[in-house]
């Protein structure tokens, strides 16, 4: 049985970290278009780095919740049946026992040679303009994708995405795009598609089923019953 999994802020806000859109629409006190897209960076560069150091410092203070934890215990008895995609920046997912995470959106703690495009894992701050490790040019930008520009690893996810049998997508507003049109394609290619979130999303007509509620509930309930059907 082939799993595809996407997930959104909504998966970690249980573990504290603030998601996008339920904040009245403000992130961190910032409008999106203000500090996610390249405009931005090139406009107030240090203002966007500052944003980005802020989130990854608030990762030493997070832990996983238990529908990380669900989703790695998942991945131990599905192995590479199992794609987990997210959209989230924060490494949540590897910390709760996942392996093999497709960040589309980039991650925190990576940071991005604008001089030479190398990725160097970072846990520092990036508003001070450290030189690279790899050319030495200080042009090292947060390693995560801005509206606008191309998300990671999207032929592997679509390829995933038309041999699954399943497709789950967790704590998502299905607002963003191309990540918004997974359940299309996915259903398009007979999977199965279930949406498990707090309310539901913008997409959720698009789903054969649409449970509501915490995903730190809804999750582990939802892999213990995977689990017993294999
Ligand atoms: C691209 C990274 C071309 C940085 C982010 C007009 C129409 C349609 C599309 C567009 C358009 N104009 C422009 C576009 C494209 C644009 C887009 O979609 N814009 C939208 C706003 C209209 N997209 C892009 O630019 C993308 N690139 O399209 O390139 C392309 C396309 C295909 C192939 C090749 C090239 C790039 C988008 C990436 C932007 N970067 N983040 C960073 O994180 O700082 S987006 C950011 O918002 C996050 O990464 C996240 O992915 C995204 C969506 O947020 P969610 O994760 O869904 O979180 P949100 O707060 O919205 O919702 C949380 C949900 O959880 C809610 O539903 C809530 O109810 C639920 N929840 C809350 N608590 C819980 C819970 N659920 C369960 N349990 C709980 N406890």
């Amino acid at each position: 049985m082939k799993i595809v999994v996407l997930t959104g802020a909504g998966i970690s806000a249980e573990s504290g970290v603030p998601t996008f859109r339920d904040a009245d629409g403000l992130w961190e006190g910032h409008r999106v278009e203000d500090v996610a897209t390249p405009e931005a960076y090139d406009a107030k560069p240090s203002m966007v780095q500052k944003f980005y150091d802020a989130r990854r410092a608030a990762l030493a203070g997070v832990e996983p919740n238990p529908a990380h934890v669900a989703l790695g215990r998942l991945g131990e008895v599905l192995g590479s049946d199992l794609g987990l995609v997210t959209q989230n920046i924060d490494d949540l997912h590897e910390r709760g026992g996942s392996h093999d995470v497709i960040h589309m959106h980039g991650e925190l703690l990576s940071a991005l040679c604008r001089a030479c495009d190398r990725r160097t894992p970072w846990h520092g701050e990036l508003s001070d303009f450290p030189s690279c490790p790899g050319c030495g040019i200080p042009e090292l930008r947060p390693d995560v994708v801005w509206f606008g520009e191309v998300p990671y690893q999207m032929d592997r996810i679509q390829g995933m995405l038309m041999r699954a049998d399943l497709f789950v997508s967790i704590g998502t507003s299905g607002a963003v795009y191309p990540a918004a049109g997974f359940v299309q394609l996915a259903r398009a290619c007979g999977a199965r598609t279930l949406e498990l979130n707090l309310v539901p999303s913008e997409g959720s007509e698009q789903f054969h089923e649409a449970r509501q509620g915490p995903a730190g509930e809804l999750v582990p309930a939802w892999v213990d019953e995977v689990l017993a059907e294999l």
